[in-house]
């Protein structure tokens, strides 16, 4: 009989996802529940065949190269900038993300995060632990709305979009965004969303939420200049990736009330926080848990299971992000 494809899990899944990978192939788990460095994984990597990794391992061609028995790469996390993509088709190695099944749920924690941030919750549950409630003011605490206010959306993909439906039909704000490419009318319409140029977008939007995908493209999208275009009333959230946002020049407007108020998911250099960030009042924080409902993290590590199992037994992994590598086999030499 063939021997058992290995598949390394790089970061630690539900017992039921590993269970399913264990009936395909012979599994070792990182069980550290940490990051392994890079020269460690590549390490573990050796003789493995498909490896299971999230948002967090850098899957680079030095990485490739130095593990030639790779064959797949599957994610549990639908941001990929941490794979270089190019470099795996060129070697052949099928690569798949997690999209769709975790557009609701990060979806609703980016409005929930706007909503902490524009009410100030984070701040005033600090206040109430601290046992200052008696020094109530009339305008302890006050934020701004969110109800018919202006939703300002960089990046309109499938979670932009979703926010832009929860901004428009129950709350009555105004959408707008920005995104390389316009919605098609189709899709447009029913959220009253508009497309307009980053700049305005700025300019315009009482919160601002940032789902746009990290690329060299999107490196410090947000930065001093284009703080400063804010209004002062202004909240910034960020669900997309550290890097989108300059966050030594956030923390620099948070600081001077350049802006009032930024939510967080997400950060530069991850899981460490810009020091300036831990220390001004009003931001909200969260480490990068947008996705995390236990459902949806269920079915993120399935749907990257789904994937190994495919990619590794010559089916059709259904979320591949080089599905060119699959008709392969069937051309003519
Ligand atoms: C992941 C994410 O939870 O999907 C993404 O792109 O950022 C998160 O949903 C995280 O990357 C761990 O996989």
């Amino acid at each position: 009989a063939d021997r058992k494809a290995v598949v390394l899990v790089a970061r630690r899944t539900f017992d039921d996802a590993i269970a399913r990978l264990r009936e395909h192939f012979e599994v070792r788990v990182n069980d550290d529940d940490a990051v392994w460095p890079q020269d460690e994984l590549i390490r573990r990597l050796q003789g493995v065949q498909g490896v299971y990794i999230t948002g967090s391992e850098q899957i680079d061609a030095t990485l490739l190269d130095a593990c030639p028995d790779l064959r797949a790469v599957c994610s549990m996390a639908v941001g990929y900038n941490n794979v270089d993509l190019p470099a795996c088709t060129a070697r052949g190695v099928l690569v798949s993300n997690a999209p769709d099944v975790l557009t609701e749920t990060t979806a609703d924690f980016g409005f929930a995060l706007m909503m902490a941030t524009a009410r100030r919750i984070s701040e005033s549950e600090h206040f109430l632990r601290r046992g200052e409630w008696h020094k109530w003011s009339y305008d302890m605490f006050a934020g701004s709305d969110v109800h018919g206010s202006t939703l300002g959306i960089l990046g309109m993909g499938r979670i932009g979009q979703a926010i832009a439906r929860r901004g428009h039909l129950g709350f009555g704000m105004r959408v707008i965004y920005h995104n390389r490419s316009r919605l098609a009318p189709a899709l447009e319409a029913p959220l009253a969303a508009q497309w307009v140029e980053k700049d305005a977008l700025l300019q315009q939007a009482d919160h601002l939420v940032i789902v746009v995908p990290y690329s060299p493209a999107s490196h410090h999208a947000i930065g001093a200049r284009e703080l400063g275009l804010m209004k002062p009333s202004a909240t910034l959230t960020n669900i997309a990736r550290g890097g989108v946002v300059d966050d030594a020049a956030l923390a620099q407007a948070l600081a001077t009330r350049r802006i009032a108020a930024a939510g967080l998911d997400v950060f530069e250099g991850e899981p460490q926080v810009h020091p300036g960030l831990l220390t001004v009042p009003n931001v909200v924080l969260t480490p990068h848990i947008a996705s995390a409902s236990i459902p949806t993290r269920l079915a993120m590590s399935h749907l990257a299971v789904d994937n190994l199992i495919a990619a590794l037994s010559g089916g059709r992994p259904p979320t591949a992000l080089n599905p060119e590598l699959l008709n392969r086999g069937a051309e003519p030499a």
